[in-house]
Parts: structure tokens; sequence; C-alpha cells
């Protein structure tokens, strides 16, 4: 094994991506001893990748990586309020940071991405906002802000 051969994975909005790093960033672990010599598909939902590489003990091998956490932004294993920060920071950059399903916008289909993906955890399930909701409440901004109130004219009690 002398050639020192990386894997890159091509993403709409990122372009070329470090496939070790890709996977690092999502949440994949035990890559260290590793070398990702080619990713070879993807699957529909982009959280399933396969391809070849070298396995630790030096021999080629076949990987699977689950990318079970697609929106876990700040990579603290949950997704979860705290990641919408991370997404609202970084609104309308081009990425990678907060950029979830890597289409080069970090915009409402990221946040959507992460209300879909949405981690309930244990006992502090009863604080966490639904992010449906949460959603619901960010689209409900525009047009609730743009509503006038109208005036009650007061008809002349005659
Ligand atoms: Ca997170
Ligand atoms: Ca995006």
């Amino acid at each position: 094994m002398s050639s020192e051969e990386t894997a890159f994975l091509w993403t709409n909005g990122s372009g070329l991506l470090n496939l070790k790093d890709y996977l690092v960033a999502n949440g994949v672990t035990n890559l260290t001893d590793w070398t990702l010599t080619s990713a070879n598909g993807v699957s529909a939902d982009g959280r399933t990748l396969v391809g070849n590489g070298i396995n630790p003990a030096g021999q080629g091998e076949g990987w699977i990586a689950s990318l079970f956490l697609p929106g876990d932004v700040n990579t603290d294993g949950a997704i979860n309020i705290f990641d919408i920060n991370v997404v609202s920071s970084h609104w309308g950059e081009t990425g990678p940071t907060g950029d979830v399903n890597f289409d080069g916008e970090v915009n409402i289909f990221d946040i959507n991405l992460i209300s879909s993906n949405w981690t309930v955890e244990g006992s502090s399930a009863a604080t966490v906002p639904e992010p449906s909701s949460l959603v619901l409440a960010a689209c409900g901004l525009l047009p609730l802000a743009m509503m006038t109130r109208r005036h009650r004219t007061v008809r002349d009690p005659h």
C-alpha cells in the first residue's frame, strides 16, 4: 500500500469534499485507521454510502457508512434547536457550515432536513419545541408582519 489514495465526494453545493472528512463531519466514527480509496454509491436519501478502502489491518475491504444523523450541524450527536441555531447564524451563506443538505445554500431546506431528523432526547423532550411548529412559526412571521391592522370605522350612532 504505497500509494496514498484518497476518495473524494462530489456534492452539488460544496463541490469536491474529502470523503473521510465528510463522513467524520457527519458522525461516522472508527475511521481513523482507514484509507478510503473510493466511494461507489450512495443511497437515494444520501444517508448510506458504500465504497472500497483499506482497513486498519492494511487489507482492501469494502465499507458501508451510515450517516444516521444528517442535520447534526454541530456534531454533538443530537439534532435539536442548537443545530437550528447554527443554521440561522449562517443563513444565506454558501456553507459548508449550516448547509445540511449540501446544496450550496443555507436556507429553509436545511431547516426542513433538521426538523425531519429531529432528535427527541429522553427527559428534555418536554422542553424541546416541536420542529414543525418552529418552522411554521418562522414561515408565519412574514405574512403576520404584513398583515396590517384594519382600522375600525366608528359609526356615528345616529
Ligand atoms: Ca447537534
Ligand atoms: Ca442547503
